[in-house]
C-alpha cells in the first residue's frame, strides 16, 4: 500500500551533521521516494500547529525552544508502508529505549533531542504535509 509521510530532521540532526546519514537510511529502502525537501528554521506558529496535541504539556515550551533553535530538514517520503516504515527506522521516542540500528537508538540520548519526526498515521501525515508543504496537499 503506497503512502506518504512527513519527516523532519530536527535541529540536533542538522547541527551534528547527520542529515546525510539519516536521509541515506530512508533512500536505501527499496521503492521509497523523497518527493519534497526543504531546509528551514521553524517559528512558534508552525510548531504550534505541528505539535497541537502537546500544547500545554510540561515538555511543550522546551520542545518549541529546541525545535526553533536551528534549521530543520522537512521532507515528504512516498512509498510502500512508509508511515510505519519510517517510524520503525526512527525507533521509539526515548532514544535510550530505542534499539541499536534505529536512528534514535544509534545517535540519541535525550527524549527532546531525538533527531527525527515521522507522521504516526495517514491522517497525521495529510495534516502535517499540509502544514509544511501547503502546495502539495
Ligand atoms: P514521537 O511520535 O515519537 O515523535 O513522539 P511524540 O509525538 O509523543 O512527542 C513529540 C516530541 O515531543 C518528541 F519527539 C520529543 C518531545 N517529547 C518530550 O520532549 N518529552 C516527552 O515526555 C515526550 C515527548
Amino acid at each position: 500500500m503506497s503512502q506518504r509521510t512527513l519527516v523532519l530532521l530536527k535541529p540536533d540532526a542538522v547541527r551534528r551533521g547527520l542529515v546525510g546519514e539519516i536521509l541515506g537510511r530512508i533512500e536505501r529502502k527499496a521503492g521509497w521516494t523523497i518527493s519534497a525537501l526543504e531546509l528551514r528554521t521553524l517559528d512558534r506558529e508552525i510548531l504550534e500547529q505541528h505539535y497541537a496535541e502537546h500544547v500545554g504539556r510540561d515538555f511543550y515550551e522546551p520542545l518549541v525552544q529546541f525545535m526553533s533553535s536551528g534549521p530543520v530538514v522537512s521532507l515528504v517520503v512516498e512509498g510502500e508502508r512508509v508511515i510505519e516504515g519510517v517510524r520503525a527506522l526512527a525507533g521509539p521516542t526515548d532514544p535510550i529505549k530505542a534499539p541499536g540500528g534505529s536512528i534514535r537508538g544509534d545517535f540519541g540520548t535525550i527524549t527532546r533531542e531525538n533527531l527525527v519526526h515521522a507522521s504516526d498515521s495517514p491522517e497525521s501525515a495529510e495534516r502535517e504535509i499540509k502544514i509544511f508543504f501547503p502546495g502539495r496537499s
